[in-house]
C-alpha cells in the first residue's frame, strides 16, 4: 500500500509565498476542511495517509511535495528556492528516514520538489525561479549511480514544472502548452489544458485515477472523454497560495 505524507495547513497560510498571483484572502478553516477531503481522496485511492502536524511558523509547509524527491531506491531532501521554506525539510526528512536513505541538496543549489517530474528513469527539472542550475547538477550527480538521467526543462510564466505538466496515465501527460513545450517529453501522448484554464495542468495520478481540482471543469471534461478516471477535490484555498493537488503530498511505496 503506498504511503502519502501530507501536512496540515497552518493558520499562517495566508502569509504564504506568492510569485504569480495577487494576494487574496484565505479562509484557513475552509483550507483545513478541504485538506481533510484531499486526505480522504488519497485514502480512498489506496494510500495510507501519514499526516504530519501543522507547522504554524512555516506558512507554506502544507506543500510537502517541495521538500523531497522520493524515488523507489532513495529520497533526495531538497533545498527549497524560497529562503522562507528551507526549514520545512527537517520534519519531512524525519518522516522519510524510516523508509528511504535520504540524500541532500546542499547550498548554493536550490531545488523544489514541485519542479521534478519523473518519467521512467528520467527526472525532468523545471528551470524555474526556485530550482537553479546547481540544483539540477547536484540532483544529477546524486542519482547517476541509481541509473537516473536528469534534464532541465525551460518554463514560462509559472511557479514549477508540475504547474505546467503532470502525468495522467502511463503514456500520457497533461500540459499547458503556453508554459512548457511538449517536445521535451518524447514518446508521451499529450492532452492540452482548456485555453480558459491555464492553471489546470496540475493533476495527481494515484491508484488508477487522477485527483483533480474542481477549478478546472472544462479540462476535466477532456480528461474524462479520454478515459481518465477523476476524483474531484475542491482546493480553492491552497490554490490562492499557488499550490495544486500534487503539492500537498509525497507518495511512495514503502
Ligand atoms: C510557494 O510559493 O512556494 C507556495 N506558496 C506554493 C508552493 C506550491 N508547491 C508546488 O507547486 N509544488
Amino acid at each position: 500500500m503506498p504511503i502519502a505524507i501530507t501536512r496540515k495547513p497552518p493558520s499562517s497560510l495566508d502569509r504564504c509565498e506568492l510569485s504569480f498571483l495577487p494576494r487574496a484572502a484565505i479562509d484557513v478553516h475552509l483550507a483545513a476542511e478541504q485538506h481533510r477531503a484531499y486526505e480522504e481522496a488519497l485514502a480512498a485511492l489506496g494510500c495510507r495517509v501519514c499526516s504530519l502536524p501543522a507547522e504554524p511558523q512555516m506558512p507554506d509547509s502544507v506543500f510537502v511535495e517541495d521538500a523531497a524527491v522520493v524515488l523507489d531506491e532513495v529520497a533526495v531532501i531538497t533545498r527549497p528556492g524560497a529562503a522562507s521554506r528551507r526549514r520545512e525539510t527537517l520534519s519531512v526528512e524525519a518522516a522519510l528516514a524510516g523508509h528511504r536513505e535520504c540524500l541532500r541538496i546542499e547550498a548554493p543549489a536550490t531545488l523544489d520538489g514541485g519542479d521534478v517530474l519523473r518519467l521512467g528513469r528520467t527526472l525532468y527539472v523545471g528551470a524555474s525561479g526556485r530550482s537553479n542550475a546547481e540544483g539540477v547538477a547536484q540532483l544529477s550527480r546524486l542519482l547517476r549511480r541509481y541509473g537516473y538521467r536528469v534534464e532541465a526543462v525551460p518554463l514560462r510564466g509559472c511557479l514549477h514544472l508540475k504547474s505546467a505538466v503532470t502525468q495522467i496515465a502511463s503514456d500520457r501527460l497533461l500540459i499547458n502548452p503556453d508554459q512548457v513545450e511538449s517536445r521535451h517529453f518524447p514518446g508521451m501522448g499529450i492532452l492540452n489544458v482548456h485555453a480558459s484554464e491555464p492553471q489546470a495542468a496540475n493533476a495527481l495520478r494515484v491508484g488508477g485515477a487522477v485527483i483533480y481540482p474542481e477549478s478546472a471543469p472544462r479540462t476535466r471534461e477532456t480528461l474524462e472523454a479520454n478515459g481518465i478516471r477523476i476524483r474531484s477535490v475542491n482546493m480553492s484555498e491552497t490554490e490562492k497560495a499557488e499550490g495544486g493537488v500534487t503539492c500537498c503530498s509525497l507518495i511512495f511505496v514503502p
